[in-house]
């Protein structure tokens, strides 16, 4: 970066820190990854300068020529990993993404919208009241069973009751299979569209390593920059499935992206996906999404071994939910304390959470970064090991009752354990480890 060096060593040397801090830490948020130094580059590219209204072919800017080689380059790979007729790879990013489906299919105010709740592992675009999916639209939100699994006969007595025009089956907290089948059964029951929402899962789905939704629903929509390991982004596609039930459903999503809800593309972003893309058809790949299954399932058996509570008993994918109300801890402290320690993961509301988002009572992880590392399943015993050390050493801190002295208690804690000697030791065990898996 000699360039920015000269122009703003300032915005550098914060670039250069954030560089250093993703290489030492463990990287645990199971929707973060590290993409190639070939992503980068495209994403980094000239056509960061370019203005692209329209779709290839139809744009309404001129000089589009190499914009709509990319472009198409970017539909056509989509379009043969995922096994789709139609791609579009405009959307900027996940919400966007989602609202265009409900733009496309949805009266405002009248018609519905029935996603798993924000609070049991769904999305803040699946009907959340606080998001534009639960203001503008009706949302009818689903809920985990008890056991932290999907809960088939209370989603379809819902479904039924409720007739949702459009189905969510995509999550964000979920650790089991996302059963599509089913959700597809009970969708076209009452002749709802399915939205298959499989942005944590898509580099998953893209090799095998988890079902793919694509027989079952009509539209499917994935982030890029997940286990897919590509630049920030997202991608719309319309299955054959789709075209039987609305032979207009894909120019209906194209006109909600642009000009329904964006304008220009960010071509270096499309510029970046297909290189994504590209990877994602390769062995290593394929390699690469096995051992973050294999991975995550090592890490669950190992934190089941150490008595951590984990929803819905284990992990079919890339990530845990690990329930902290055995222990009478918190996650947010219990994040913190992480992240002193060297491991980066973030807070997350449990099945039938009590406690509010901003305290919930969990640790979302997950194993799609450390295993871009290459890191395998004996690193995974010793992450187990050091996130059961840091939680055995904060085990007193319990949160306080009272909604008002919890701030204070926050503010105290980190004060408290930000030099704590322990979690400091396992910091530098963490980068001693870490060394040895560089990032890309
Ligand atoms: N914010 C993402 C996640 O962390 O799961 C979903 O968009």
């Amino acid at each position: 970066m000699t360039s920015l060096k000269k122009t703003d060593p300032e915005t550098k040397s914060i670039i250069d820190s954030e560089i250093q801090r993703q290489s030492d830490v463990l990287q645990l948020i199971p929707s973060e990854n590290y993409t190639s130094r070939a992503v980068l580059e495209a994403l980094g590219s000239e056509f960061t300068n370019k203005y692209s209204e329209g779709y290839p072919k139809k744009r309404y800017y001129q000089g589009n020529k190499f914009v709509d080689d990319v472009e198409i380059l970017a539909q056509v790979r989509a379009k043969k990993i995922f096994g789709v007729p139609h791609a579009n790879v405009q959307p900027y990013s996940g919400s966007p993404a989602n609202t265009a489906v409900y733009l496309a299919l949805l009266e405002p105010l009248k018609n519905k919208i029935m996603g798993l709740s924000l609070a049991f592992g769904g999305h803040l675009t699946h009907g959340s009241p606080v998001s534009i999916s639960g203001k503008y639209f009706k949302a009818v939100p689903y809920e985990l069973g008890r056991d932290g699994k999907l809960d088939f006969n209370a989603i379809e007595k819902i479904a039924k009751r409720e007739r949702p025009k459009i189905i969510v089956c995509g999550f964000t907290a979920y650790p089991r299979a996302f059963e599509f089948e089913k959700f597809g059964e009970i969708a076209d029951s009452i002749n709802a569209y399915l939205l298959a929402d499989i942005s944590h899962i898509a580099g998953l789905v893209a090799t095998g390593a988890h079902e793919s939704p694509v027989a079952y629903a009509h539209i499917v929509m994935t982030t890029t920059h997940k286990t897919l390991r590509g630049p920030r982004g997202a991608i719309l596609m319309v299955t054959e499935k789709g075209f039987k039930k609305d032979p207009e459903l894909a120019e209906k999503i194209d006109k909600a992206v642009f000009p329904g809800l964006q304008g220009g593309p960010h071509d270096n972003q499309t510029a970046a996906i297909a290189v994504a893309l590209r990877e994602a058809q390769g062995k290593p790949f394929k390699e690469y999404a096995n051992q973050i299954v294999r991975n995550s399932k090592a890490l669950a058996s190992a934190l089941i071994d150490f008595d951590f509570d984990l929803s819905g008993g284990g992990s079919d994918n890339h990530l845990i939910l690990i329930d902290l109300q055995n222990l009478n801890l918190n996650g947010a402290p219990v994040a913190f304390a992480l992240e002193v320690a060297g491991i980066v993961t973030n807070k997350n509301t449990v099945p039938f959470d009590p406690m509010p988002p901003f305290y919930p009572s969990g640790i979302r992880i997950g194993t799609p970064s450390v295993t871009t590392r290459g890191m395998k399943e004996a690193e995974m015993k010793k992450i187990a090991e050091w996130i059961k050390e840091v939680v055995d050493k904060i085990k007193d801190e319990k949160l306080p009752k009272k909604r008002e002295d919890r701030a204070p208690f926050l503010k105290e804690f980190k004060a408290k354990y930000s030099k704590n000697k322990k979690l400091l030791a396992i910091s530098k065990e963490v980068q001693q480890l870490t060394k040895q898996f560089p990032i890309p």
